[in-house]
């Protein structure tokens, strides 16, 4: 299978995490990107690839044009401003006060623009998320112009990006700017398949009102977990997109059979979709030894995930979401892509 990966998707080194009452070195770091590539090679999937670059069309196709443009200016702002640390919010339009004024200040617009204050922006971190969706726009490219399954190692990753909000670590939503992409490209109908450990607030968002882009989600039971706001089993879709939405929460916990469980009501449910398009949101931070997650797949079982993946018979896009257990995160990558392949 192709991999697709860029250095630069390396840029972002952010220095601080908000977590448990104290800052600390981010969960979501430049690492991630190699030990992702040491365990493909050492399962022999070598083949890498270098990204294309697609600019920002792609990106405006999913986000609002402020947003992008906040982003892009964020980090120089901040300084501009005379802060000495990293940019993070902490403050936002809560529902006690107004959503409808953009402040002028960058430490206002922070809090506008953020959904959670653990993600901060540092440099490097536009070009990072730039290079991230072009790792997933090639990735695309290669499955729709061949039908073979492709991987984009994409870093940071994206699913918690809503149109106008970043936090989860993401900024840029990587698997829905492809979803999207696809579609302009004239496929009729794509399937997004969320298997990360939290839920896909930002992909669900997105696409919400729209029967064009089938989006399920298994994760984390938001009652519990991150992002606490979104992911419950009763957010069907709205308007257009009325049934086109399924989130399947599980308790803490969950254990392979019972996710598994899950994800084959998840296939069966797009199989019924017509979809010409799977993108498969791969974060592997359902392992049971992840840091900040709380399900407890092992990693012989990611080859199975794979396997049942490959029962849809469709056109396939994996994009790298999360996944913090550093030593084994390369194993389990690879463990689905194998399992996919082989099957
Ligand atoms: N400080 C993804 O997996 N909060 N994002 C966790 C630990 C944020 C995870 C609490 C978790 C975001 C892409
Ligand atoms: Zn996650």
């Amino acid at each position: 299978m192709r991999l697709y990966h860029s250095e630069k998707t390396k840029a972002r080194r952010a220095q601080t995490e908000l977590h448990d009452g104290a800052l600390v070195t981010p969960y979501e770091c430049p690492e991630r990107v190699d030990l992702v590539l040491e365990g493909l090679r050492a399962q022999g999937l070598v083949e890498v690839h270098e990204p294309d670059e697609y600019g920002l069309e792609p990106v405006l196709a999913v986000h609002d044009r402020d947003y992008v443009a906040f982003l892009a200016d964020c980090w120089e702002q901040w300084q501009a401003e005379g802060h000495a640390g990293e940019a993070i919010p902490n403050i936002w339009p809560a529902r006690s006060m107004r959503a409808d004024r953009l402040p002028a200040s960058i430490a206002g617009r922070l809090g506008y623009y953020a959904l959670a204050c653990e993600t901060s922006i540092c440099p490097g971190t536009f070009e990072a998320a730039m290079a991230s969706k072009d790792v997933a726009l090639s990735a695309l490219e290669r499955v729709l112009a061949s039908g073979e399954p492709a991987f984009g190692l994409c870093r940071p990753p994206g699913h918690h990006a809503a149109s106008d909000q970043f936090g989860g670590y993401c900024f840029f939503n990587n698997a829905a700017i492809a979803a999207q992409r696809a579609l302009d490209a004239g496929r009729r109908r794509v399937a997004v398949l969320d298997v990360d450990f939290h839920h896909g607030n930002g992909t669900q968002q997105i696409f919400y009102a729209r029967d064009d882009v089938l989006v399920a989600s298994i994760h984390g039971d938001p009652a519990q977990t991150f992002p606490y706001f979104l992911g419950y089993a009763d957010e069907r879709g709205e308007g257009r997109g009325r049934g086109c939405n399924l989130n399947l929460p599980l308790p803490q916990g969950s254990g392979f059979a019972r996710w598994a469980e899950a994800l084959d009501e998840a296939l069966a449910w797009i199989a019924e979709g017509d979809c010409e398009l799977l993108v498969v949101s791969l974060g592997v931070d359902t392992y049971a030894g992840d840091p900040i997650s709380a399900f407890c797949l092992a990693s012989e079982d990611f080859p199975e995930v794979g396997r049942r993946l490959a029962g849809l018979g469709l056109p396939t896009l994996f994009l790298l979401e999360g996944g913090y257990a550093v030593a084994e995160i390369g194993t389990n990558v690879a463990g689905v892509l194998r399992g996919f392949e082989r099957a």
